[in-house]
C-alpha cells in the first residue's frame, strides 16, 4: 500500500527559531496531511548557508529544528525527516538544474531581492540560486504536493517551470509538483505591523509568537496586538488588517470560518477576542512544547537512531532520481553508483 500513496515534500531552513507563522503556514498542515501521503521533511541546512552562520550555534539549531518537527506531531518512523546536507544528491541535482534555469528568472525572485537588500554585504551566488536548490529538493523525491506558506509560492512556480523545461527536453523525468496553501494561516502577519509578514527576524519581540513562548508571554503579546478603533470583530483585510490577522490565526487553530467567528464575538470587545485567540494558541502549542522538552532531554538517542534510518531512506530515493537524470543528460556511468 505504501507506494500507492502520493509523495509530499517540504522543509524549513535549519536556522529558524520557529514562529507561529512557520507553524500555521507549514508544520500544522504537514501533520494534517502526513498520513495520507508518503512524506519527506527536510531540515534545510544547505539553504541556511546563504547567510553567514556561527558553526556551533548552527549545528545546535539544526538539531532543535529536527526535534521540533517530531514534537509537532510527525512520527519519524513513518515520515522521512532528515537533514538535507546528509544527502549530497541535493547539491548535485542543484548544479544540474542551475544549467536549466535562466538568470533572468532568478533575478525576479522577490525573496532574492528582499534578502539582498537585508544582507547587502553578502549577496552571494547561493542566495541567487537558492530557488534552484529548492527545486532540486522537491524534484529529487518526485513530489506531488508541497505544503508551504504563501511567501514560497514564487519558488514553487519556478520549480514547476524547471521541471517542465527539463521534461520537455528529456521526456518524463520529474513529477511536476503542486503547491498546497492552507485556507487560513498561509500568511500570518506581524502582531505589531499587520501588513508585514510575521518573521523571526523582527526587532520588536511583541510582533512575533515563538513556538516555545510560555502561556503568559503568548497572552501578553496578543493583548498588545495592534487592532483598530472600531471594536467590531469583522474580517476585512484591507481596512482591519490587525483584526483580520487575529481571525486568521484563530480560524487556523479552531477550524472556524469568518462568519462563525464574527457571530462568536458579536457584541464583545477586542479584549475578550484577544484573550480567546491567546488561549487557543497557547493550548495548541502546549503539547508541542512538552514533547519538545522530552525529546531534547531524554530521547536524544531515539532521535539519532531515526536520523540514521531516514538518511538511508532519503538517499535511496534521491539516488534513484539522480541516476535517471545523469543518464538522461548524457553523463557517463559511475561503475558502482547504486
Ligand atoms: P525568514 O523570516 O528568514 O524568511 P521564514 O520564517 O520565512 O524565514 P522559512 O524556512 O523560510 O522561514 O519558512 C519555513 C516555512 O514557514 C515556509 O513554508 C514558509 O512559507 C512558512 N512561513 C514562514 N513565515 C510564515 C508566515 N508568517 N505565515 C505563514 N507561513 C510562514
Ligand atoms: N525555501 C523554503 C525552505 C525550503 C523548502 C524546500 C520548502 C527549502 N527547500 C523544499 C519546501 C520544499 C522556505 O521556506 N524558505
Amino acid at each position: 500500500m505504501e507506494n500507492e500513496k502520493k509523495v509530499l515534500y517540504s522543509g524549513m531552513q535549519a536556522t529558524n527559531v520557529l514562529t507561529l507563522g512557520n507553524y500555521l503556514g507549514a508544520l500544522k498542515n504537514w501533520v494534517k496531511l502526513n498520513e495520507e501521503y508518503d512524506c519527506y521533511f527536510g531540515v534545510m541546512d544547505l539553504h541556511s548557508l546563504t547567510v553567514r552562520q556561527e558553526p556551533a550555534e548552527f549545528r545546535k539549531k539544526a538539531k532543535e529544528l529536527y526535534a521540533t518537527f517530531v514534537a509537532g506531531g510527525l512520527d519519524p518512523k513513518t515520515n522521512c525527516i532528515y537533514y538535507q546536507s546528509h544527502v549530497p544528491e541535493h547539491a548535485y541535482l542543484g548544479w544540474i538544474l542551475d544549467c536549466f534555469t535562466y538568470t533572468g528568472e532568478l533575478s525576479r525572485m522577490t525573496q532574492f531581492k528582499d534578502k539582498s537588500a537585508k544582507h547587502a554585504d553578502n549577496v552571494n551566488a547561493g542566495l541567487f540560486t537558492y530557488p534552484v536548490l529548492m527545486a532540486a529538493d522537491i524534484l529529487l523525491y518526485q513530489a506531488d504536493l508541497v505544503p508551504v506558506g504563501k511567501d514560497q509560492k514564487q519558488h514553487l512556480e519556478i520549480t514547476r517551470t524547471i521541471a517542465q523545461r527539463f521534461n520537455q527536453i528529456y521526456g518524463d523525468v520529474f513529477t511536476v509538483p503542486e503547491g498546497y496553501y492552507g485556507k487560513q494561516g498561509a500568511k500570518v502577519m506581524s502582531l505589531q505591523e499587520p501588513t508585514k509578514k510575521m518573521s523571526k527576524s523582527d526587532e520588536n519581540v511583541n510582533s512575533t509568537i515563538l513556538l516555545l513562548d510560555d502561556k503568559d508571554t503568548i497572552i501578553r503579546k496578543f493583548k498588545k496586538a495592534v487592532t483598530d478603533s472600531e471594536a467590531e470583530v469583522r474580517y476585512d483585510e484591507e481596512n482591519k488588517p490587525g483584526v483580520s490577522n487575529l481571525m486568521n490565526i484563530y480560524g487556523a487553530i479552531t477550524g472556524k470560518d469568518n462568519a462563525e467567528m464574527e457571530r462568536e464575538f458579536a457584541g464583545k470587545g477586542y479584549g475578550d477576542f484577544k484573550m480567546a485567540v491567546g488561549e487557543a494558541v497557547a493550548d495548541e502549542l502546549a503539547p508541542l512544547q512538552s514533547r519538545y522538552r522530552e525529546l531534547m532531554t531524554t530521547e536524544k538517542a531515539y532521535l539519532e537512531e531515526c536520523i540514521k534510518e531516514n538518511d538511508a531512506r532519503a538517499s535511496h530515493t534521491a539516488m534513484k532520481t539522480l541516476r535517471k537524470v545523469r543518464r538522461k543528460v548524457g553523463l557517463t556511468d559511475i561503475p558502482d553508483y547504486h
